[in-house]
């Protein structure tokens, strides 16, 4: 499997983020990257794609925001990472926003996501991670390729950063692909519902998106990802959400992750993108699935079976030790 990584995707380092109450060690770490790479051996740097295909998915003023936001909240003589902690109310009437805190609210959908000295570079290569591994797709010299991507992507949006996520690597790839004249699928796999692509084409009946995730009742993002949001507009039943139980194994999966391949075998496209997150695990620390390891070549061998060329993109995954081995095995099984 060709794998794309980008060694610059290992300088951020958010510290800290709002856990049960505190402030608490970030569980997207560095160290994810190193087990990752231990397991999938050898990898290709991605080439430099430039801001064009973020900027087709992401707001102007937005990415401004993000490459200037730790800068600033420097210069305002703040310790630490920036991060929000004041947000706009809903139907708020739009107001003129200079502050640093207050655009770092406007900005983002939580406290879990700061903004490092590096997360603009580091967010960046990430995106292109996700662009380099769908080149060689999109020229017919792969099947199938695995961005290794970090930061994660599917929880930003258009012009907010959350859930641990600043670009939204799926979408910028997914768009990418679009724009070169595919019609694209993407199923996302991660624990969390996508909320960021969710909402990126929720409007839109071009670019099909079917997520199977941890019921947001009970589970992060919490205010999206319920089964009654389909579409709307053009994008109406565009959009499919399964929702799955804490405690969901391969045993229950397997009848969801079916029900989400069949509709987007009649939606046909020609190409997939797999946003896909190891913390379905049973050992992740943050997450409430029991998938086994043993699971994996299962879940992947069942998506491969679709036939469609096939992007992987890495998005969550937070039990660091079985990490590499949980995801070596979902791409193995595309064989
Ligand atoms: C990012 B990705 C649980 C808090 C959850 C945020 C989770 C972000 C997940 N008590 N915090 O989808 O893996
Ligand atoms: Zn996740």
């Amino acid at each position: 499997m060709l794998t794309v990584y980008d060694s610059r995707q290992r300088l951020h380092y958010p510290a800290q983020e709002f856990f049960n109450g505190a402030l608490e060690p970030h569980a997207e770490r560095q160290d994810r990257i190193d087990n990752l790479l231990a397991a999938l051996g050898d990898t290709v740097a991605p080439r430099d794609h430039g801001r064009a295909p973020i900027e087709v998915v992401h707001d102007p003023a937005y990415l401004a925001l993000l490459k200037t936001a730790h800068a600033r909240w420097r210069g305002e003589g703040r310790p630490g990472d920036a991060i929000g902690y004041a947000w706009p109310v809903v139907r708020r009437r739009p107001v003129a926003i200079e502050r640093i805190d207050a655009l770092l609210g406007l900005h983002s959908t939580d406290a879990v996501t700061p903004v490092a000295e590096k997360t603009w570079e580091v967010a960046y290569w990430s995106a292109q991670t996700a662009l380099g591994a769908l080149e060689p797709l999109l020229e017919g010299r792969a099947r199938t390729s695995f961005a290794l991507c970090r930061p994660p992507g599917h929880h930003a949006g258009r012009d907010y950063l959350g859930g641990y996520c600043y670009l939204n690597n799926a979408a910028i790839a997914a768009q990418h692909a679009s724009d070169a004249g595919h019609s694209v699928a993407i199923l996302d796999v991660d624990y969390h519902h996508g909320n960021g692509t969710q909402d990126i084409f929720y409007a839109r009946g071009d670019v099909f998106f079917a997520s199977l995730h941890a019921d947001p009742a009970t589970d992060f993002p919490y205010f999206w990802g319920r089964p009654d949001e389909s579409g709307e507009r053009e994008g109406e039943g565009a959009t499919l959400n399964l929702v799955l139980p804490r405690g969901t194994g391969w045993a229950t999966y397997r009848p969801a992750l079916a029900c989400a391949l069949d509709a987007i075998a009649r939606f046909g496209p020609n190409l997939l993108v797999v946003s896909f997150g190891a913390d379905t695990f049973a050992g992740d620390p943050i997450a409430g699935f029991a998938m086994a390891t043993a699971d994996y070549p299962r879940m992947g061998a069942e998506i491969a079976a679709l036939g469609l060329p096939t992007l992987v993109v890495m998005e969550g995954g937070y039990a660091v030790a079985a990490l590499g081995e949980n995801v070596a095995g979902f791409l193995s099984g595309f064989g």
